[in-house]
């Protein structure tokens, strides 16, 4: 079922972030349910990608959406597409929002979380930490990314007090708008690597 030499198929297991952690949770007779990478969480709606490509899932009676996070693994029917069951996650992100008392599900199976910010008045180590919290309590590699660094004659100083934040803290300044940003962001982005962008509006995510 995870053949990923299968020619027939456009697209491999491995390159969707596939590994033997997810492998060895397979029971012998889930043999004919294929993996499903989660791609979108809407209210009613889900949306996977597995080997055959995109796919809408169907949710079992007593399942919500909300349950799931962008980037679980389910097994589900290939041809029904009836989700059969969440695999366990290796890495879980969770936002607090003032208010609510259970922490909302923000993606799950990231390898590496980019935190983005701005070298101006976005800058604010205070919340760099509070995201550095964040990864390091879910086991997710932090990358901080310094954006804007083309608008200020500092920032050097800017990455010198990020890389104090943390030790051994990977501190990379980038220019989303140059072609320069994906050599510099391809150590964290090979392939079967899933990353996740966080940051305030306006520091380049979507550029990026
Ligand atoms: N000069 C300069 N402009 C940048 C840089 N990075 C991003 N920008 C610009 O900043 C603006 C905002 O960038 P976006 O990518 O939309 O920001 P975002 O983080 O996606 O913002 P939200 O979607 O609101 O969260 C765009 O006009 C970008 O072109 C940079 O390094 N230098
Ligand atoms: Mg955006």
């Amino acid at each position: 079922m995870t053949n990923d030499s299968d020619a027939t198929c456009p697209v491999s297991l491995s390159s969707l972030g596939w590994s033997a952690f997810f492998e060895d949770q397979l029971k012998p007779h889930e043999a004919d349910f294929a993996p499903h990478r989660i791609a979108t969480v809407h209210r009613a709606r889900l949306t996977a990608i597995s080997q055959t490509g995109p796919a809408e899932l169907t949710l079992p009676v007593h399942s919500q959406t909300g349950d799931f996070a962008v980037g679980d693994w389910v097994l589900a029917d290939p041809k029904a597409r009836l989700l059969h069951r969440r695999l366990i996650r290796r890495t879980v992100l969770e936002r607090r929002t003032e208010g609510s008392k259970t922490p909302q599900l923000a993606g799950a199976n990231i390898d590496t979380l980019f935190i983005v910010t701005s070298c101006n008045a976005d800058f604010n180590p205070a919340r760099l930490e509070r995201y550095l919290a964040l990864a390091n309590e879910a086991g997710i590699n932090p990358v901080i990314l310094l954006t804007k660094a083309d608008t200020v004659a500092n920032a050097r100083t800017y990455k010198q007090q990020a890389k104090a934040l943390q030790r051994g803290l990977a501190v990379v300044i980038v220019n989303p708008r140059s072609g320069d940003a994906a050599a510099a962001l391809a150590p964290w982005c090979g392939v079967g690597q899933t990353v996740a962008l966080v940051g305030s509006s306006g520091v380049g995510k979507s550029t990026l």
